[in-house]
């Protein structure tokens, strides 16, 4: 593997057909994704099944590592073209990619272990599956949620298509876990996406929800174009508490962004406003000299295609202050307002949008390999493939931009009930049940939907629970204990997520609603439908390793077995009474 390869600027398949060239790089798109995932195609042994090598690249960058993200992604889109064409031959890719994250979800590594789901927001691992344990911009909390969206996205299926009992004993294990991860540490602060910056990244947030900056950057940065193509929902229409491609928030922030861009490079000199641009990152980016990436320009196609789609489905434009620049680029004078489909100015905002989005393709098609190869980035000044060759992501980026391009759209995932966002953001967390995935061959196939299906939604057995759908109860301890300033209640038992006894583990209770008249501490946790536990609470020292135990016997605490799916368990330091 050479350093910056050296390649053609010029396009041999580039001949001004943007259709003609989108047949041609589909199939190869697809090939080359494959031949990234393991084993078949990979010509390394080492490579595990259904994982995913960012780019087989070893110096200059050495990508040759599988990341969470970049995996959920990819494989988020192979699983919508297997959805709209099962005959394709991808399932046993989707399979041994569930199976294979099943296994990295148990793997320790220097984010944690699956314990208290710590070590689920690792960002990466060797291709042979062990854990990378060299410095790296951990954790990075988007993993989870876009694996569980991979993962959900394919069990939906198996559900429509009468296989329930595979999306419950196969692919719910793993779901399970990435939910839990989101439910308890949505709230915590981790690295972005682009593994420089440590904060609340709104790619990673808004990736949590489907399921603020103190970085001295200007904050224009791609990952909100990313946030919004990823959390299309065709359901939700021009949403802005969502982000929805059409929604005037995220149009504003496309113009910006795009904008910022068009001074940022050479290949950009001379491209007028409402034209494709080469998109990069950020504008501050200095990773290999800091160059558009193919990603970045083909999400901005991306989102233009989602917003037509909803727009010529809705048979309406809506115009709004804060989008009225982004729409005045191709209408100069537009006022706000509704525009109807049958209004010309409809007509023309959809026609001029539309090619304007198909210029960002065309920009890649400019400047890919001419063997239809896309690397991570191409040249500032002259659009030459630059930094790690085949990248996967790079080859996802295009099938799922060309797929929304001919009006193929993704499931739906909003909760048609949940109507309304708090005023306020309340930090609150649960801590979730994990459980270690054991990872089983998929039965192959046969193209029989599973008879017994239907049943096998519901409880397991061993909860003994009578009602279909309950597996789960959240529990909030409460206890009520005096502490001075710096001390911690904690609780402490006998199962892994309260650490086994080990009162250095456990589970750390929350103050927030103690007073001096009511010392209460609480902490809700997940657990199984008649689950049964035995605690108690210890009292940490302000050092956070001086420990108090209740004096009084173990408690013991049982889930309810039935249709119960909340509990609260109120208790007093120092008192156990049996039976309470
Ligand atoms: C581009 O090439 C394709 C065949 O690969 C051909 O069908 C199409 O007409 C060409 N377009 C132009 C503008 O030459
Ligand atoms: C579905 O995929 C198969 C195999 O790749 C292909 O031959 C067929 O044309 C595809 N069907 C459609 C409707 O795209
Ligand atoms: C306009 O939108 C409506 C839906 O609101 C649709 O029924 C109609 O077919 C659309 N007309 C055209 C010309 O697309
Ligand atoms: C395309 O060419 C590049 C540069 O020579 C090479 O690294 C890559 O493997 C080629 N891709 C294919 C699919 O042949
Ligand atoms: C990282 C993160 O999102 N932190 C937020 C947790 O919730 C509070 C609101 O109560 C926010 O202020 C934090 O920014």
């Amino acid at each position: 593997m050479t350093a910056l390869q050296v390649q053609s600027p010029v396009s041999a398949p580039w001949n001004g057909s943007l259709d003609s060239f989108i047949a041609w790089e589909r199939p190869i798109s697809l090939e080359n994704i494959l031949c990234n995932i393991g084993p078949e195609c990979v010509d390394d042994e080492s490579v595990g099944a259904g994982i995913v090598l960012a780019s087989p690249s070893k110096v200059d960058p050495d990508y040759y590592y599988t990341w969470t993200r970049d995996s959920a992604l990819v494989f988020k889109g192979l699983v919508e073209i297997f959805t709209r064409n099962t005959t394709t031959d991808l399932q046993t890719e989707i399979h041994n990619y569930i199976l294979a994250q099943a296994s990295l979800q148990k793997v320790e590594n220097p984010s944690g272990s699956l314990r208290d789901g710590s070590g689920l927001a690792e960002p990466k691992f060797h291709v042979d599956l062990t854990a990378f344990t060299e410095n790296w911009g951990r954790p990075q909390r988007d993993g989870p949620a876009l694996r569980a969206i991979a993962a959900i996205t394919y069990a939906n299926w198996l559900l429509e298509d009468g296989y329930a009992s595979l999306a419950l004993d196969k692919v719910w294990p793993v779901i399970q876990n990435d939910l839990s991860y989101v439910v308890q540490y949505w709230n915590n602060t981790g690295f972005d996406l682009w593994e420089e910056v440590e904060g609340s990244s709104f790619f990673t947030t808004a990736s949590q929800y489907r399921v603020n900056s103190r970085d001295g950057r200007s904050s224009k940065d791609v990952n909100a174009i990313l946030a919004s193509i990823h959390s299309f929902d065709p359901s939700a229409g021009c949403d802005d508490r969502t982000f929805q491609p059409c929604s005037s928030k995220a149009l504003a922030t496309h113009k910006i962004l795009v904008d910022s861009f068009r001074t940022e490079y050479s290949v950009n000199k001379g491209i007028e406003l409402g034209k494709a641009v080469s998109i990069g990152r950020y504008p501050e980016d200095v990773y290999y000299g800091g160059n558009p990436w193919y990603l970045a320009t083909l999400a901005a196609a991306e989102q233009l295609y989602d917003a037509l789609y909803v727009w010529e489905r809705d048979g309406h434009i809506d115009i709004t202050d804060v989008d009225l620049a982004f729409f005045r680029d191709f209408t100069p004078g537009l006022s706000p307002g509704k525009y109807l489909n049958d209004s010309t100015e409809f007509g023309d905002l959809a026609h001029s949008i539309a090619t304007y989005a198909d210029g960002f393709i065309e920009i890649v098609a400019r400047y890919i390999h001419h063997n239809g190869s896309i690397a991570e980035q191409f040249g500032r000044d002259d659009g030459t493939p630059v930094s790690a060759r085949d990248l996967t992501w790079s080859y996802g980026a295009f099938l799922s931009a060309v797929a929304r391009r001919d009006g193929q759209i993704p499931q739906a995932w909003l909760n048609p009930s949940a109507v309304s966002v708090p005023d306020r953001c309340v930090p609150t967390s649960i801590v979730g049940y994990y459980e270690a995935a054991t990872p089983s061959l998929f039965p192959l196939p046969d193209g029989d939907a599973d008879a017994t299906a239907p049943t096998a939604l519901q409880s397991p057995s061993e909860s003994g629970s009578s009602c279909p759908g309950t597996r789960y109860v959240v529990v909030k301890f409460e206890v009520r204990v005096t502490t001075s300033w710096g001390q911690t209640i904690r609780i402490v038992g006998n199962n892994d997520i309260l650490g086994g006894w080990d009162p250095t583990l456990g589970v750390d209770l929350d103050a927030t609603g103690y007073t001096e008249e009511d010392p209460v501490w609480s902490v809700s946790i997940v657990l199984l439908a008649g689950q049964s536990i035995q605690y108690k609470f210890v009292r940490v020292g302000e050092d956070g390793r001086q420990v108090e135990w209740e004096s009084s016997p173990d408690r013991t605490y049982s889930a309810p077995a039935e249709c119960e799916t909340a509990a609260t368990v109120p208790a007093a330091w120092n008192l156990n009474v049996p039976g309470e």
